[in-house]
């Protein structure tokens, strides 16, 4: 598996399974509401066709994998369409096989401040994403700093009681410098 002077990476398409992710709340495989991306045919969102609801508190999990290297990195792209500054969603990491987890923060950080009217108990603690992308963009969060942990990430999205949209839709998650389990 390993060769010297390559960095391995783990994909998720999505396009033919969920990719062993969980999906809590209104998370749901399966076509993608907004115009797909010419390759994709799958991917994750809140809400599946339909809106978020109100009161949304909903974590999409991914499955294990082991950070390998210590410039490490997390790369995805989404879709936003999310009432700004009222809901929305940030990406945590948990060392500790998902009993705790740490906000992680994107390259250029995150565009909207932590949305007042949310209580979930999951919790977002932090910035989140929000608002309307322009179709599809990438993230990216350096995640070297956690290298030689077993980890796990998840996708944290909440709404407050009025107003909502398509949601988040997450596709083509890939992990630069990582194994599997
Ligand atoms: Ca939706
Ligand atoms: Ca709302």
């Amino acid at each position: 598996m390993y060769s010297r002077g390559t960095t391995q990476v783990i994909y998720w398409d999505f396009d033919d399974d969920d990719g062993n992710f969980i999906g809590g709340g209104s998370w749901v495989w399966g076509p993608p509401s907004s115009p797909p991306l010419a390759l994709v045919n799958q991917a994750w969102e809140t809400g599946g066709l339909g809106n978020y609801p109100d009161m949304d508190c909903s974590s999409l999990y991914s499955d294990f994998f082991t950070i390998t290297d210590s410039t490490a990195r997390l790369v995805f792209d989404h879709f936003l369409a999310i009432q700004p500054f009222a809901d929305g969603g940030n990406v945590q990491i948990s060392l500790d096989q998902g009993q705790t987890f740490i906000l992680l923060f994107p390259v250029g950080g995150y565009p909207y401040p932590p949305p007042p009217d949310v209580n979930c108990p999951e919790g977002l603690h932090g910035p989140v994403y929000s608002g309307f992308s322009n179709g599809y963009e990438r993230a990216v969060f350096p995640i070297g700093q956690y290298a030689g942990n077993l980890a796990i990430l998840r996708w944290v999205f909440e709404s407050d009681p009025a107003v909502n949209y398509q949601g988040w839709i997450i596709d083509n998650v890939r992990i630069f410098g990582a194994v599997r389990f």
